[in-house]
């Protein structure tokens, strides 16, 4: 009873359209499956991604060698072990890698198997996913953080900012969050297309209008903000994800135009965004290298959320550089920049402990797969970053929350921000 006495594994497509892995676990006479997601903008920290580079008949991009990977050796090592005991398996998973970034078998194989794994023994104790990682009670919804503009190497604008995102502060509850964001995206797509802008939308689902003046992009969501009748940075808070790996040359950053500046003069022009447009969450503002720029920035605001994304890569030894070093004051999650659940869960706790807030995170390249969201419940973890409400890899998730909202019943609460 509860031994895994299968597992299979294949190749299936992503958002991008891009081949990834589903694993697929049984055990029990029942059999649950994941997809593993990919990203765009990806920090050198993160662990392994393995595709079959000489593959020509997919570009390079398959994931065939690791699809066999699992179904030949990973499946041979687990076999037989209890599915509870995900630990234990994500131990044997990444002993039989060996490598530090899990070059071996390749994160993805590792994850997808990990994911299916957790599935699977939620599924066998009939217990609904969210209820099966840290909390065991005080079940609270996340704040959605919206991806509603997309630049960066996420669209083709020239958008230096990667992602522009809205968080409903003022939301009493889940079904309000979504409404609220559900008018401003609505009003800001009214908006771009009065403006003679092309309303298609980007990889994260936000709009991919070709400005490429962050400035300008801030103000469309301002009015947007204003027209669904709300008020900028007290019902609706504007985020940023700045992705700063993709934009520094030495040391000199291009953020805020296409010229390269210093971290000080970058800094002095954050801290008039940040005025200006009500900016309360900035993610990746410098690279994933420069912990003195981090920590220059901590030091000159204050009440903003900075979130180490490629700066921690979900790496537990690399947050605690970051505390040590004050660098940000929140955490993203991304369960395939480590790429075992296990792993995930000791990087939410020790996050939690040192009062670092942590946002769990979709990749650009994401699946029908809602796996983040119960994960986002389930840690306690205020805010869930996973796009627009559009393309039904992004929608899937709120989706998700709104059916786990429903089951916790009316008392289901939003956490505080
Ligand atoms: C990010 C992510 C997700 P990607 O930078 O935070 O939005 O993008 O998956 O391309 O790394
Ligand atoms: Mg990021």
């Amino acid at each position: 009873m509860n031994k895994i006495f299968r597992v299979k594994a294949r190749q299936v497509f992503d958002s991008r359209g891009n081949p990834t892995i589903e694993a697929e676990v049984f055990s029990n006479s029942l059999s649950a499956s994941a997809i593993c997601p990919s990203g765009a903008s990806t920090g050198s920290f993160e662990a392994f991604e393995k595709r079959d580079k000489s593959n020509k008949k997919y570009l390079g991009k398959s994931v065939l060698k690791a699809v066999e990977l699992i179904n030949k050796k990973i499946s041979k090592k687990i076999i037989n072990q209890n599915i509870h005991n995900q630990e234990k398996i994500d131990s044997i998973l990444i002993n039989l890698d060996g490598t530090k970034q899990k070059k071996k078998l390749g994160a993805n194989s590792i994850l997808a198997v990990s994911m299916a794994v957790k599935k699977l023994s939620a599924k066998i104790k009939k217990k609904p996913l969210y209820k099966c990682f840290l909390e065991k009670k005080n079940f609270k919804l996340p704040h959605p953080l919206m991806n509603i503009i997309n630049g960066g190497v996420h669209a083709n604008n020239g958008l230096r900012i990667q992602e522009f995102m809205i968080r409903p502060d003022g939301a009493k509850n889940f079904t309000e969050a979504i409404r609220m964001c559900f008018l401003v995206i609505q009003n800001l797509k009214n908006i771009i297309y009065k403006k003679g802008f092309s309303i298609s939308v980007g990889d994260e689902g936000g709009f991919a209008p070709m400005i490429s003046n962050n400035e300008d992009a801030l103000k469309l969501i301002v009015q947007a903000i204003k027209k669904s009748g709300f008020i900028n940075g007290k019902h609706i808070s504007i985020c940023l994800d700045v992705a700063a790996n993709e934009l520094i040359k030495k040391n000199y950053y291009s953020i805020h135009s296409k010229k390269f500046i210093s971290v000080s003069e970058s800094i002095k022009k954050y801290l008039k965004l940040i005025k200006k447009y009500k900016i309360k969450s900035i993610e990746d503002p410098f690279s994933e290298n420069d912990w003195k720029a981090w920590n220059d920035l901590m030091k000159s605001i204050k009440k903003v959320q900075i979130v180490g994304d490629d700066l921690y890569a979900t790496n537990l030894e690399r947050l605690k550089v970051g505390f040590l070093n004050s660098s940000s004051n929140s955490i993203l999650i991304k369960l395939n920049q480590i790429g075992t659940v296990s792993e995930t869960l000791e990087v939410i706790k020790f996050a939690q402990i040192i009062g670092y807030k942590t946002i769990i995170s979709h990749r650009s390249g994401d699946s029908e797969d809602t796996f983040i969201a119960d994960l986002a419940v389930g840690t306690n973890s205020s805010q869930i970053k996973t796009g627009s409400l559009a393309r039904s890899e992004r929608v899937a998730k709120y989706n998700q929350l709104l059916r786990i909202q429903e089951s916790l019943g009316r008392k289901a609460k939003m956490h505080k921000i």
